[in-house]
């Protein structure tokens, strides 16, 4: 009672004056017969529990359609907002799925290079905290052999392509969202690689290729091909072709077997080329699944015989011709 008393008077004398001192006094004494009103302190206390994360706008690829890029990745951002009522700072990683919608697992689907793209922490770059937000960007490679979705797709045109982005806070709550909102598609990659050249060698006039000469296609996007040849020009002694002497487009030959003949028939399966019109070799080669290192692992052989005309002239005939992807049938 005295010490309290005591912190009065002195709480009052700094407060102002001699008076209040003596009104305490009075006060105090009235009251202690009685009951006494005096100060405490009262502990306030709370534990805010961690809250874990959530996530929205889940946006794959700026919202656009991807177009894969031939024999290699393209690389993919999925972006989306991490909120955590602890505060952004709370948000320690992300990760991210890149999927076709309709593989198993979805989002928790088993990474593989047609389908789905697990995209780990170390591959997701998380921005400043902004109040109880922060930004997330996640990227991939996606191989050129993804399974297309387009509306020309063979198997999937009913597919999209989704992401899935993960945040994982401090003490490793998470929350996760998809890009519900968008339908973003893989394109049909169409394409191929053929190997640089072709040299039959020295033939004399009238005699054709003993054996074959081997092109080799390699399938390099995501859709089965079948490959089209046409001559850009006849071959010719000349640079661009002009005078000198030639040999016709169709001297040469291709096809799909090894062993036939320049003078075989057509009905055997080779293909006379032509520097008017693309003429189509029907390939056997599926769509490619996998790669080698950054190299598709799909191709075929095409095999090619030539037959040098009578009365040519003897020379160094040289030509191009083009091979073009078109979807395999
Ligand atoms: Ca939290
Ligand atoms: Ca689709
Ligand atoms: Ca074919």
């Amino acid at each position: 009672m005295k010490t309290r008393i005591i912190k009065i008077i002195k709480k009052a004398n700094i407060r102002g004056g001699v008076g209040i001192i003596i009104a305490t006094l009075a006060l105090s004494f009235i009251f202690d017969g009685g009951y006494r009103v005096w100060a405490d302190n009262l502990l306030n206390s709370v534990t805010v529990s961690n809250v874990a994360p959530t996530v929205s706008g889940v946006s794959l690829n700026a919202a656009a359609n991807i177009t894969l890029t031939e024999d290699t990745t393209t690389s993919v951002n999925v972006i989306a907002t991490l909120t955590d009522t602890n505060g952004g700072a709370d948000i320690s990683s992300a990760t991210a799925t890149i999927y076709r919608s309709s593989v198993s697992g979805v989002a928790n689907c088993t990474a593989d290079d047609n389908q789905c793209y697990q995209v780990a922490s170390g591959s997701c770059t998380l921005g400043s905290a902004s109040g109880n937000d922060k930004p997330a960007t996640c990227t991939a490679g996606i191989w050129f052999v993804a399974d297309a979705t387009d509306s020309a797709a063979p198997t999937f045109a009913a597919d999209i392509w989704s992401a899935g982005v993960g945040a994982t806070d401090a003490a490793g709550l998470k929350g996760f969202a998809t890009n519900s909102a968008q339908s973003i598609e893989v394109n049909s990659l169409t394409a191929l690689n053929v190997s640089a050249s072709i040299a039959y060698g020295s033939l004399a006039p009238t005699s054709t290729s003993a054996s074959s000469q081997t092109a080799t296609v390699t399938t390099t996007g995501n859709r089965m091909i079948d490959v089209q040849f046409q001559a850009v020009n006849d071959m010719c002694d000349t640079t661009n072709c002009v005078g000198g002497n030639e040999i016709t487009a169709d001297r040469q030959q291709f096809a799909t077997g090894s062993n036939i003949a320049w003078s075989d028939p057509v009905l055997l399966g080779a293909t006379k080329l032509a520097s008017t019109s693309a003429q189509t070799l029907n390939l056997t080669t599926t769509k490619p699944t996998t790669h080698v290192g950054n190299t598709s692992d799909t191709a075929q052989d095409t095999f090619w015989r030539i037959g040098i005309p009578s009365g040519q002239a003897l020379s160094t005939y040289n030509g191009t011709t083009t091979a073009t992807a078109v979807n395999g049938a």
